[in-house]
């Protein structure tokens, strides 16, 4: 007999919403501005920054990278934090004016979710206020509450794809992760979920869709809704045409 299903941890950036290219990206482009550095990071750019999880991580990886870490800006180990927090500051002023909505059938499953009493986590790399200004600006200030746990940022030594932040969740919610399933969006992710031993979902986005998701639970478009069914990339989801619990059940006791 399998354990029963019991939480939803979910992945943020790419997975509750499309935020890197249309929010992280223009937020740095923005932050640069403002301390006057002559970087600019295009959508091409960035896709491949996002090897790398974390901003402050990806600005150092850029230096690196793409400067061989020649010319950068004085006193630039100092100035990462500084103009990482000054990326927060624009990233979250731009979630405030609601341009970046939720992916289609995330509010429905989180709502269906919550009435079945599934427990629900996040576990993110990206920094807490960033969750919060999401959280706010799509689903209200309660919906913060509806998580029982949001494991985010620095909480952990090593963000994705170390396992860290979801054995971190997972410990805080005093539960195996068989007990538990993930939704992700990127190799980085998967990776990090698997290695906590945790079940999978992907939902793919421009930026991931070629990702190597090898021992997912199941590869879609998105969680479809209704009136909206999902494209199934890899797995197989029993004829269902969108995410809900039923399926999700039904793939735990697989
Ligand atoms: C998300 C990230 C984040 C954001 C930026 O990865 O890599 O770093 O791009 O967030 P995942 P911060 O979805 O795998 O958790 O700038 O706040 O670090
Ligand atoms: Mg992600």
């Amino acid at each position: 007999m399998k354990t029963e299903l019991k939480a939803l941890i979910f992945d943020v950036d790419g997975t509750l919403a499309n935020t890197e290219r249309d929010g992280h990206r223009v937020a740095f482009n923005a932050a640069f501005d403002e301390y006057g550095i002559d970087w600019h990071w295009d959508v091409d750019m960035y896709g491949k920054l996002l090897a790398v999880t974390g901003g402050k991580e990806r600005m150092k990886f850029y230096a690196s990278e793409f400067l061989h870490n020649q010319n950068l800006p004085d006193n630039f180990d100092t100035l990462v934090p500084e103009l990482h927090a000054a990326k927060t500051l624009h990233y979250t002023e731009l979630l405030s004016t609601g341009a970046i909505p939720l992916r289609p059938g995330v509010e429905r499953l989180l709502q269906e979710a919550r009435t079945e009493n599934l427990r629900l986590a996040i576990a993110t790399t990206t920094t807490p206020e960033n969750v919060t200004a999401l959280l706010e600006h799509t689903l209200g200030s309660d919906s913060l509450d509806w998580f029982e746990v949001i494991a985010a940022g620095d909480i952990v030594p090593a963000k994705k794809p170390a396992s860290d932040i979801y054995d971190y969740a997972l410990a805080e919610m005093n539960l195996a992760a068989e007990e538990c399933i993930v939704f992700e969006d990127s190799h980085n992710g998967i990776l990090s979920s698997m290695g906590a031993g945790l079940a999978t979902i992907i939902t793919v986005n421009d930026y991931t869709v070629d990702h190597d998701f090898s021992g997912a639970l199941l590869v879609l478009d998105t969680l479809g809704e209704p009136d909206q069914p999902f494209t199934v990339l890899q797995g197989k989801a029993n004829n269902h045409t969108y995410m809900d619990c039923a399926l999700l059940k039904a793939l735990h006791n697989k």
